[in-house]
């Protein structure tokens, strides 16, 4: 065996024994309240509070940024469940992104804004020039729904939004699956397009508003005003789960745990690694990552793999 081959091997079977931990999903609406749900059961409970109507949310390190509608950027420490921090942005905030360090927030106005979430300032601002209600960031790519029906589309640094597409319905959520831009329409329909080229690819009936919608593994969840939320296999549209929140939702986001930030802090450092390390010579539970009892190398391999795999 070679060594790469070796590596591998030990690779995966350390992986076999990571633990799996249940990702959460969040929701929060008009009043100001966070709740939250085990994203395998969706049993949802109050998880925090901010004094403002909640209209779009982002997760940054390891909090919760929640915009209202009069622009205010309230920090949620999901630990305390209340804000330690809060800001003004010129904006009514429709929807936020956060991709690479910085903070995208839309606006019904048109413009988008690029913001340093630890400076607290605006950084850049883009103009779309239409009724922006939903962004959705990735491969360097912005894209910018409207309630026109219309999806523009910008490089990440370019302010020059062009017309991308045009949905059947005004637009009320973006999101991506990695490959293809789905998009949540009013009138309770999901669409596929194809993000290089803004073609059509399919659509799906969802029954909800699409005031949110959100990327968990490969389905999707879609939320309603009326709190409803559905999941749907992202693929085929085939409905596999409805949860209540039990309020208007505006805004929802799945968290998936970070074992290797082993001090919850939202950053990976050599830190994590020596209370890590600290931990399982101290034979702490918290360092038996494959739960068996004891702790060995496995533990070891296990963490070292979640730390380089890295967080986002
Ligand atoms: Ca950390
Ligand atoms: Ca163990």
């Amino acid at each position: 065996m070679t060594r790469t081959a070796r590596l591998a091997s030990i690779v995966t079977l350390a992986c076999l024994g990571a633990p799996v931990l249940a990702d959460t999903i969040y929701v929060a609406g008009p009043d100001g309240i966070l709740m939250k749900a085990d994203a395998d059961t969706g049993v949802f409970e109050f998880a925090g509070v901010c004094s403002g109507p909640v209209s779009s949310m982002a997760k940054h390190q390891g909090d919760l940024l929640l915009a209202d509608s009069n622009g205010v950027i309230y920090r949620i420490d999901l630990d305390l469940g209340f804000p330690v921090d809060l800001w003004p942005v010129p904006s009514n905030c429709t929807d936020m992104v956060m991709y690479g360090d910085s903070l995208y927030i839309s606006g019904s106005t048109g413009q988008v804004l690029r913001v340093d979430p630890v400076a607290k300032q605006v950084t850049d601002t883009y103009y779309a020039n239409d009724d922006i209600r939903a962004l959705s960031i990735f491969n360097n790519t912005i894209y910018a729904g409207a309630n026109s029906t219309a999806i523009y589309r910008t490089t990440v640094g370019f302010d020059d939004f062009e017309m991308f597409t045009v949905c059947g319905g005004q637009v009320r959520s973006a999101t991506t699956d990695g490959t293809d831009l789905l998009v949540g329409a009013e009138h309770a329909i999901v669409y596929r397009f194809d993000a290089t080229n803004g073609n059509y690819k399919s659509t799906f009936s969802v029954g909800v508003n699409c005031s949110a919608i959100a990327m968990h593994g490969g389905d999707v969840l879609v939320s309603d005003t009326s709190g409803v939320i559905k999941r749907f296999d992202a693929q085929t549209g085939a409905l596999k789960a409805t949860y209540d929140a039990g309020f208007r939702v505006n805004a929802m986001i799945v968290v998936t745990p970070c074992l290797a930030d082993f001090n919850g802090d939202g950053s990976l450092n050599t830190l994590d690694v020596l209370l890590f390390l600290n931990a399982w010579s101290a034979k702490d539970d918290s360092a038996d990552l494959d739960g068996n009892g004891t702790h060995d190398t496995l533990d070891v391999l296990n963490f070292l793999n979640l730390y380089n795999a890295g967080c986002n």
